[in-house]
């Protein structure tokens, strides 16, 4: 017999799935915040926690707990809205599910079941942020995190970061390919697989790491080609997004969304981290690269686009915003999912020429804070003589 508890809990959650979400005024011009995340882990299927049988769980406990919903893909197949995120267990080994939505701002339901990703990898120990790309070959991929321990030095938390590729044409049969090998990086973390063929090619953005953690002499986002997708090797790397010094990609960076194609270049929202006194802090900032050499950075504003606010700041990992997955429609609305803090997923929403303009017009950074304080004042100077006119 199913335990009476069960009745009420799938109530509440019914209710906490279908509410409205709300959008909240943009106090940036740029983009707009919502009221509530998009998903949490009290949007996970009661049954994927509890065992619902009376008699072999009379106290209703969690068998199965779930810790976080957070960094996640996103695609948009029909008209729905996908979104493919990290479920992290009490256990702290993460999967993938697929979630899915009509608005793209609230409603998200999971399918019954997670993803059970072909077991090809005897080392894999976690998997995690998944991006994916409507490639033009045809085929959805899902491209990971696959992590493993490194047994090669005498440190229990010492891991090997790789990135796993899957593929599918419904979300539903995944099939496995080779992990990516790069011949220089010993780690990667971050890959995202370019939508398009780059001169013939399969192109991936990478971020080469010395480490699991810190990313040593990986200098930044780069960008590498491979032939054969099925058994993807990566050869050159070329950093083409550097991290700098005294901004906010100083200790790290990495790609984040699969990008945006605009007619005026392709829009990345990638993430960049800094350490302060109170640990590493992660923001999202915002890049374009040319049409026909998405190799090539046309644009960068200055600082970030999107930085964790109030409630976002606190969580697992605290002062964390990540995007693994962007959504734009065809009408131009652009859906920008990210995890606050390691623990639940929010979504912003802005348009493509909103992001275009952000990009172009938004100056760059020009590295030093005397030089920073004339740009400002160009701007209150310009300012100050408009006003002067009303
Ligand atoms: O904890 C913050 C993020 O840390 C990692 O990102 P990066 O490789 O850039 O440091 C990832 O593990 C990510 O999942 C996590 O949100």
């Amino acid at each position: 017999m199913i335990h009476p508890n069960f009745f009420e809990l799938q109530q509440k959650q019914e209710k906490l799935i279908s509410r409205k979400n709300i959008k909240k005024t943009s106090s940036n011009g740029v983009f707009e915040r919502y009221e509530y995340p998009v998903l949490t882990r009290d949007h996970v299927p009661l049954i994927w926690k509890y065992d619902l049988d009376v008699d072999s769980n009379p106290f209703f406990m969690e068998r199965l707990g779930i810790n976080a919903v957070m960094n996640s893909g996103a695609i948009e197949l029909n008209g729905k809205f996908y979104l493919i995120p990290r479920v992290e267990g009490n256990d702290r080994k993460s999967f993938f599910a697929v979630a899915e939505s009509d608005s793209g701002v609230d409603g998200f339901r999971f399918w019954d079941k997670p993803v059970l990703l072909p077991d090809t990898c005897p080392e894999e120990t976690n998997v995690y942020d998944m991006r994916l790309t409507k490639h033009e070959d045809g085929w959805i991929y899902g491209v990971f995190c696959s992590e493993s321990k490194d047994k090669s030095v005498n440190d229990l938390s010492a891991a090997t970061a790789a990135a796993g590729i899957v593929r599918t044409k419904d979300l539903k049969t995944w099939e496995r390919l080779d992990n990516l090998k790069t011949l220089n990086s010993p780690q990667q973390r971050n890959v995202v697989l370019h939508p398009e063929f780059v001169d013939g090619k399969y192109a991936f953005y990478t971020r080469p790491m010395d480490d699991f953690i810190e990313t040593g002499s990986g200098g930044g986002i780069g960008f590498g080609l491979c032939d054969d997708i099925e058994h993807a090797v990566i050869g050159e790397e070329k950093i083409i997004n550097p991290r700098r010094y005294h901004t906010i990609t100083e200790s790290k960076n990495g790609a984040g969304a699969t990008p945006i194609k605009s007619d005026k270049g392709w829009i990345h929202i990638a993430h960049g981290v800094r350490n302060t006194a109170a640990g590493l802090r992660y923001v999202l900032y915002a890049f374009m690269t040319d049409l026909n050499d998405p190799s090539r950075v046309i644009a960068e504003p200055s600082g970030y686009f999107l930085a964790p606010l109030g409630k976002e700041r606190v969580g697992d990992v605290s002062n964390v915003v990540f995007s693994n997955g962007v959504i734009a429609t065809e009408d131009g609305n652009v859906y920008i999912y990210y995890a606050s803090s390691d623990t639940r997923l929010h979504v912003a929403t802005t348009t493509v020429s909103r992001l275009v303009d952000y990009c172009f017009n938004t100056p760059a950074d020009p590295l030093r804070s005397v030089d920073c304080v004339k740009q400002r004042i160009g701007l209150i100077d310009k300012n100050l003589e408009l006003l002067k006119h009303i």
